[in-house]
């Protein structure tokens, strides 16, 4: 049997429903989709596979291929690691920064981009990218059209978008080829899935890369939501439910950005926390990137104290700017 199923790329196969690719017998002549597909497309179940693939082997394939290289990441998610990927593709590629439209309402998205370019220093093209609907999708379809690009790989972080982008280019380009699967779990495509929109345009969705020091292996994509809390010397704030402490030597405002849900995403603690063991020490505008939680923007100087160990955590310039002297 040699069929792929269209939501995630995986060889179907009849012999274990435990494993990827799982159809039964029965309906294996005429599946489009495998069964955990089915599943996350009609009942919402949110299953992640057990084993992404390789970073080394996409990056392989992709740079002894010749087709033009789309690269997704959303704008939580953008850290050192994930500029050094997109940097080991050597192809001509175009960066999408997605969930834009996520991001406060006074942020100027071109000084973002410009940021990204300075401070990560990226020669290729940067696109922002807001919206999973067809609004943001038809910005990429113009570039694609305007470049002259008929065939592209769709890359990227596991959950930034990817396959969600193909199925709103399918809808644009008015294509009535199957749709890929999206799910709010990071691993949903497990495989590449070739999709031919059109004559002049196909895509190829790929598995999501995962962040090697990051904090979170449930990545489940739920709204970017922003925090703000004015931190006093020597003031704990715990995140996600008492998870995390980071304890200030100084006065400062700060505003904590991710998308996962807590009951307590972030508050004040007044206890001793435990493990405050790390220390850092960072310059007004700065972002405390926690890989895989999100990054807390520090607006002045201060000492902080965390139980995280630092080789999760990067300090990079503020992305939205908004140094507090
Ligand atoms: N807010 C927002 N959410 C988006 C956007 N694009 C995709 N999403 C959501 O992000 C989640 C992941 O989307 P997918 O398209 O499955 O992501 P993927 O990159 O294909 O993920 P993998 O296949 O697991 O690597 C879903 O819950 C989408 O609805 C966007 O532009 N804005
Ligand atoms: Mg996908």
């Amino acid at each position: 049997m040699n069929k792929i199923c269209y939501g995630c790329g995986a060889k179907f196969q009849t012999k274990d429903k435990n494993q990827v690719g799982y159809v039964p017998e029965a309906k294996c002549e005429d599946a489009r989709y495998c069964m955990r597909c089915f599943r996350m497309i009609h009942y919402g179940e949110e299953r992640a596979a057990t084993t992404p693939k390789e970073a080394k082997e996409i990056i392989n394939k992709i740079n002894k291929d010749y087709r033009f290289v789309i690269f997704l990441v959303d704008f939580l998610n953008l850290n050192k690691e994930v500029v050094e990927i997109f940097k080991s593709i050597k192809k001509e590629k175009v960066l999408i920064v997605n969930k834009c439209e996520l991001m406060p309402k006074h942020i100027n998205q071109e000084r973002v981009r410009e940021f990204i370019a300075n401070y990560y220093g990226i020669k290729d093209p940067i696109r922002l990218k807001g919206g999973n609907n067809s609004h943001g999708a038809k910005s990429v379809y113009n570039y694609l059209e305007s470049k002259n690009i008929h065939e592209a790989y769709i890359l990227g972080i596991s959950n930034s978008g990817k396959s969600t982008l193909i199925n709103d280019l399918i809808d644009i380009s008015g294509s009535i080829v199957s749709k890929t699967t999206v799910n709010n779990k990071a691993n949903t495509t497990l495989d590449f899935i070739r999709v031919k929109l059109s004559r002049d345009l196909t895509l190829i969705d790929s598995p999501g890369f995962i962040i090697n020091n990051s904090l979170n292996d449930d990545t489940t994509g739920k709204l970017i939501t922003a925090y703000n809390f004015n931190m006093k010397e020597c003031e704990t704030i715990s995140l996600l439910d008492n998870t995390y402490f980071f304890k200030f030597d100084a006065d400062t405002p700060i505003t904590f950005y991710t998308n996962l849900t807590a009951k307590k995403a972030i508050k004040k603690y007044f206890k001793a926390a435990p493990g405050l063991v790390n220390s850092i020490e960072v310059l007004g505008g700065v972002d405390l990137v926690i890989l895989g939680i999100g990054f807390i923007s520090i607006k002045k100087t201060c000492v902080i104290t965390t139980n995280i160990d630092l080789k999760h955590i990067e300090v990079r310039k503020s992305m939205f700017g908004g140094k507090d002297e």
